[in-house]
């Protein structure tokens, strides 16, 4: 089986929302030396975006995108060591959580494990997180940077007011949104400082945020 095959049998195991099919054909992938950032993009990713596409078509109801999630969750369960492998000097603390409202993590625990693998202190708040949360815990533990993960329309108001909150209450962290609703128009809206909708992107637009301070 090639390359391709491979990849495309992990995506419909998660398309599917079969578990064990995908946790075979990521093993498979992972033998077969096929690049993570490939593993990530072409098969976890798509994967993702075609449940979104049948649910919002309404082909899929929500207890195929649960199936989905948990085919997900268990590839990156196999998949994060890798991510974290390598070794790197400390680059800076990250704050990180999802607004109120939000229960979507997977994207999160993936940025988390892109940001560890580069030296990165993390500290996340989890999911569903109101804005006096942020405030709290960047008061105390005043990171360099806080990140906010936001997959839903409805809650980009909560991205907004957590935004405000921490400015009006002095926090100088500069702020990353990420998620795929997102856009330049929605980060000026938010008051955010920089977005992307790709987690390697965001490790880049970090890093460059932590030099520019
Ligand atoms: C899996 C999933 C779920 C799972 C979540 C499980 C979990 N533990 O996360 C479950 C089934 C619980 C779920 C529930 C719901 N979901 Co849902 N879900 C999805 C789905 C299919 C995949 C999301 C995912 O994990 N993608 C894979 C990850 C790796 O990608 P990602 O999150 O985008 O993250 C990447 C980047 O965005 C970036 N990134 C993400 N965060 C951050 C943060 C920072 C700081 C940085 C730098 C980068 C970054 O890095 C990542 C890697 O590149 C999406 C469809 C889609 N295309 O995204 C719908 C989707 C997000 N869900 C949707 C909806 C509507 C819902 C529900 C409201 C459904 C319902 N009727 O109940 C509920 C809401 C629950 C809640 N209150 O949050 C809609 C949202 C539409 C919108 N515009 O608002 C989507 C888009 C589906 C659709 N097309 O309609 N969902």
């Amino acid at each position: 089986m090639n390359e391709d095959e491979i990849l495309e049998k992990l995506r419909n195991g998660i398309v599917e929302g079969i578990s064990e099919e995908a946790l075979d054909f990521i093993q498979k992938a992972i033998d077969a030396n096929i690049d993570t950032k490939q593993i990530l993009n072409e098969a976890i990713i798509r994967g993702a975006e075609e449940v979104g596409m049948r649910y919002e078509k309404g082909e899929y109801f929500l207890a195929d995108m649960l199936l989905a999630a948990d085919a997900i969750n268990n590839c990156m369960d196999v998949l994060k060591p890798k991510l974290v492998e390598e070794k790197h000097k400390p680059q800076g603390k990250v704050l990180i959580g999802t607004p109120e409202g939000d229960l979507h993590d997977i994207g999160k625990s993936l940025v988390i494990a892109l940001l560890q693998g580069q030296g990165f202190e993390v500290i996340d708040l989890g999911v569903d997180v109101p804005p006096e949360k942020f405030v709290e815990v960047a008061t105390n533990e005043n990171p360099d940077i806080i990140g906010i993960s936001g997959l839903l329309t409805v809650t980009i108001s909560k991205m907004v007011e957590t935004v405000a909150m921490l400015k009006r209450k002095g926090i100088k962290a500069k702020i990353v949104v990420g998620g795929g609703i997102l856009s330049e128009e929605s980060c000026k809206h938010i008051g955010a400082d920089v977005w992307t909708k790709d987690g390697w992107k965001g490790v880049k637009l970090i890093k460059n945020l932590m030099e520019v301070n």
